[in-house]
């Protein structure tokens, strides 16, 4: 492979979307960070503070969850689009924190009108409904039960309150009083939880509505004429395509479209204005909740190798701090998650956890019911029953951690990353060797 300077991302007008290829911490938030070099707005086009990302500038970690990581750099314009699910509370909490360490926040943050709000009876139907699905034996999706699914119910249903309510105290009052009255029956009823009051939660928010009015925007047709006038626009998606509503691990998938083509709609911009699909990938593979996980290891026995990936991967949720599980790269996934997003280029992240290892796999199909397959089936049940076909690479003895050239790689190292690229059929553009913004290596 040739290092080589980024075409993609570093043309006027160019705009970049980073997805997950996986089950989600994939690494993208580093990623962004760094590709934020060329883009001068960057944007979160669905799901809400379920996710948790990771930034490490200059040895200093910072987790973002609602609010774009372009907000680490200075200038930068950061954009909530309609896609995205906003809980009002934590967003003013997500703000001040960023504030508390010197950035300026609230002149570069702009928040779509449009997009529905995450309210205190959400997060307790989504924990009531995980502990009964517990009780009842239907067995817990593992949500991160930040009422993310529940918010998301209601802008289907077509009765969610949106942010663009928070500027009308009446309108707000009269649809959060029909809400609370359906939901509170839930709560009060099979739930067998405690129904919420409207006083309190009116007041909150109403107090919180006064210091986001400000930052509220038309964030499509801001960033349209930002794009016209030459800025470069991220697409900072979340959590990874195989949890996505529609093509992830039905059920056990978040409750928002996280590929690539959801850029458009949860922002705002038409579909030709993504022009480069960047998809970020773990070396191996890891989940957090429930669901199929064709190559899982147990994670928890010192001396194997799932237990190397959780310990030297520091493999724990950003928000929920549970420990992730673990398994070998899935490149039969990876397959299906190319296909779905039109990956343009994929990032490999954290090559440096698999140093050390004596033998390397990687999942180059399954055997299900006695068939050999090469793309992961479509429904859960199917992989649950998945047993991985690998292909066994030599390990390497030498650190990858922090190299920043391709032919300072390990031989071996770079030996399984060509035959994962020629398998999958995507190019790898890129390749992360360690938390900070300089352990990067570019290769187009
Ligand atoms: P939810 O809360 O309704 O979105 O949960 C539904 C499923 O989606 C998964 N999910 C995630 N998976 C990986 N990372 C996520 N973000 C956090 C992180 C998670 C954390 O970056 O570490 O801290 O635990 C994320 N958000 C949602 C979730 O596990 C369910 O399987
Ligand atoms: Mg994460």
């Amino acid at each position: 492979m040739q290092q080589q300077s980024n075409p993609a991302t570093r043309a006027r007008g160019k705009n970049v979307v980073v997805v997950g290829t996986q089950w989600g911490d994939e690494g993208k938030g580093k990623v962004v960070d760094w590709l934020t070099d060329h883009a001068q707005s960057v944007v979160r086009f669905q799901g809400g503070h379920n996710a948790g990302h990771t930034l490490v500038i200059k040895g200093v970690k910072t987790a973002l969850q609602l609010i774009p990581s372009g907000i680490m750099r200075e200038g930068v314009q950061c954009f909530i689009g309609n896609g995205v699910v906003v809980d009002p509370s934590h967003l003013l909490l997500e703000i001040e924190r960023l504030e508390k360490i010197g950035l300026e926040v609230r002149s570069r943050l702009f928040i779509s009108e449009s997009c529905p709000l995450i309210l205190p009876f959400h997060v307790e139907v989504d924990k009531a409904r995980e502990a009964l699905r517990e009780t009842s034996g239907v067995g817990k999706i593992g949500t991160t039960g930040k009422g993310i699914g529940p918010a998301y119910e209601d802008k289907v249903a077509r009765r969610a309150l949106r942010v663009q309510d928070l500027k009308h105290p009446e309108r707000f009052a009269k649809k959060l009083q029909e809400l609370l009255e359906l939901h509170n029956f839930a709560l009060s009823g099979y739930l067998r939880s405690k129904p919420l009051e409207f006083q309190p939660i009116f007041d909150h928010a109403m107090a919180v509505a006064e210091q986001l009015k400000p930052m509220l925007a038309d964030v499509g047709y801001r960033l349209h004429t930002a794009n016209r006038e030459g800025a470069n626009i991220l697409f900072e998606g979340a959590q990874g395509t195989l949890l996505d509503i529609d093509h992830g691990t039905y059920p056990y998938v978040t409750s928002s479209n996280c590929v690539a083509g959801n850029a458009a709609a949860g922002s705002g911009v038409g579909p030709e204005q993504l022009h480069y699909i960047l998809g970020i990938t773990k070396a191996y593979t890891t989940r957090v909740g429930s669901g199929p996980f064709p190559t899982e290891l147990p994670i928890d026995d010192a001396g194997t190798v799932g237990h190397h990936l959780s310990t030297v991967g520091q493999e724990r949720g950003t928000v929920t701090g549970r420990a992730r599980r673990c398994g070998w790269l899935d490149a039969a996934a990876l397959k299906r998650s190319i296909i779905i997003n039109g990956i343009s280029g994929l990032c490999i992240t954290k090559l440096d956890v698999l140093d050390g290892l004596k033998e390397i796999k990687v999942c180059v199909g399954y055997d299900l019911h006695g068939q050999r397959i090469d793309i992961l089936p479509l429904d859960a049940d199917d992989i649950a029953a998945c047993q991985p076909i690998y292909e066994t690479f030599e390990g390497w003895a030498g650190s990858t951690a922090g190299i920043t050239q391709w032919d300072a790689l390990p031989k071996n190292a770079r030996a399984y990353l060509e035959r994962v690229q020629s398998f999958i059929g995507a190019p790898i553009d890129m390749v992360s060797t360690g938390p900070d913004r300089e352990h990067t290596i570019l290769l187009r």
